[in-house]
């Protein structure tokens, strides 16, 4: 495939609401798109990187910063460009794993798009709808947490995950069992706000019969992720953990987790998602689709990945509408408590050009010729 050139586009989108995690609180998305033009098609790639880095070391700014100044002068200057082959070639730069997907997720979708496959069957997608969950942030008050949260049920959705920190723990989970019962699957992400020393704390959890806790601990300690499953009947599940195939294993062997959240973004993208897929199958872990509260570009990839066998619980990957008054994409919508694979070439789904103008803030096009 020969690249002509590669267009980085930022865009800004207000949420619908402020979503509040253990690390802060985001009003506005603040989006960086790649786009890779070719002589047969182009393809997108969005950019999951947030404004600091507080949920990862990267940042968008950062991100635009090393696709622009490093990765897309090495892949101009190499001989031959596939997905295949993106990891490769940026290999020699270490680290920045988000900003290396949203380049390897652009050509990847241009390279579809021109042989006339989906994101889905070059996966190896097994399903063509697929189950999905909604992640609730912290809120003002246990009363409306425990509102939004019947909404999203009465809306369909499959499973329901709080976010908690110290302090916001088990008064809204006990609230929300008591409300809405033992049925609605539940689960909670801490985004390592706690240490082993909570380990009581977390305990508590226990009688709640949560599907899983997600990242109680920092990023680097899977010693003590191991120590705190031998504490806690509640499963655990890491995200900011598991950076590739290989670290997964290892969690995996460590005893640190029974079920891993796959995000491409955190792992530099979709082809080592899907190596983390499978070696979490080859153990009998679990997986299931983190999200970066992506706009149409990013949810219809993780969609696509969604539906690989080992996807056997619900991710994080809502509807359109749970983030964004309007999508740039042909908005994804709820079905029966999960979404449709999109069946069209590359992602089969395409930013609208006019709402896309209308949230860009800025544009640079670097040329390959
Ligand atoms: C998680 N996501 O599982 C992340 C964290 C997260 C849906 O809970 C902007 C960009 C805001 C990325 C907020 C969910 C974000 C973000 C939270 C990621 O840990
Ligand atoms: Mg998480």
């Amino acid at each position: 495939m020969k690249i002509s050139g590669v267009e980085l586009r930022r865009l800004s989108m207000t949420l619908r609401s402020p979503f509040e995690t253990s690390f802060g609180v985001v009003t506005e998305r603040d989006i960086l798109l790649v786009r890779v033009v070719t002589e047969e098609a182009e393809g997108w790639g969005e950019c999951a990187a947030m404004s600091e880095p507080v949920y990862s070391s990267e940042h968008i700014n950062g991100a635009q910063d090393v696709i622009r100044r490093f990765f897309l002068p090495r892949l101009a200057a190499a001989p031959h460009v596939t997905s295949a082959l993106v990891a490769q070639i940026l290999a020699p730069f270490k680290g920045h794993p988000i900003a290396k997907a949203a380049v390897e997720a652009a050509v990847l979708d241009a390279e579809l798009r021109a042989a006339g496959t989906s994101f889905g069957d070059h996966l190896g997608a097994v399903r063509s709808w697929v189950p999905v969950g909604v992640s609730v942030g912290i809120m003002p008050s246990v009363a409306e947490l425990v509102d939004t949260v019947g909404g999203y049920l009465d809306q369909g959705y499959r499973r329901i995950k709080l976010k908690i920190k110290p302090g916001w723990d088990v008064e809204p989970v006990r609230a929300v069992r008591e409300r809405f019962g033992e049925a609605p699957l539940l689960q909670v992400d801490a985004n390592t706000a706690y240490t082993l020393g909570d380990a009581q704390r977390l305990a508590a959890l226990d009688p709640f019969d949560l599907l899983l806790i997600e990242q109680p601990l920092p990023e680097d300690d899977i010693g003590g992720h191991a120590a705190l499953a031998r504490l806690l009947h509640t499963p655990i599940c890491l995200d900011e953990s598991i950076v590739s195939a290989r670290s997964a294993a290892e969690a995996i062997a460590l005893g640190a987790c029974r079920i891993v959240n796959i995000k491409p973004a955190r792992v530099g993208g979709y082809l080592e998602a899907r190596r983390v897929h499978d070696v979490c199958a080859a153990n009998g872990v679990p997986v299931w689709c983190g999200g970066m509260l992506e706009t149409g570009i990013g949810r219809a990839a993780n969609v696509a990945l969604a539906a690989l066998p080992n996807f056997t619980l619900p991710g994080d990957i809502s509807a359109s509408e749970r983030y964004f008054e309007r999508d740039i994409t042909e908005p994804f919508v709820l079905r029966d408590g999960g979404l449709d694979v999109p069946q069209g070439p590359g992602l089969g789904v395409t930013p609208d050009p006019v709402l896309l103008d209308e949230f860009t803030t800025a544009t640079d096009w670097i040329d390959f010729r």
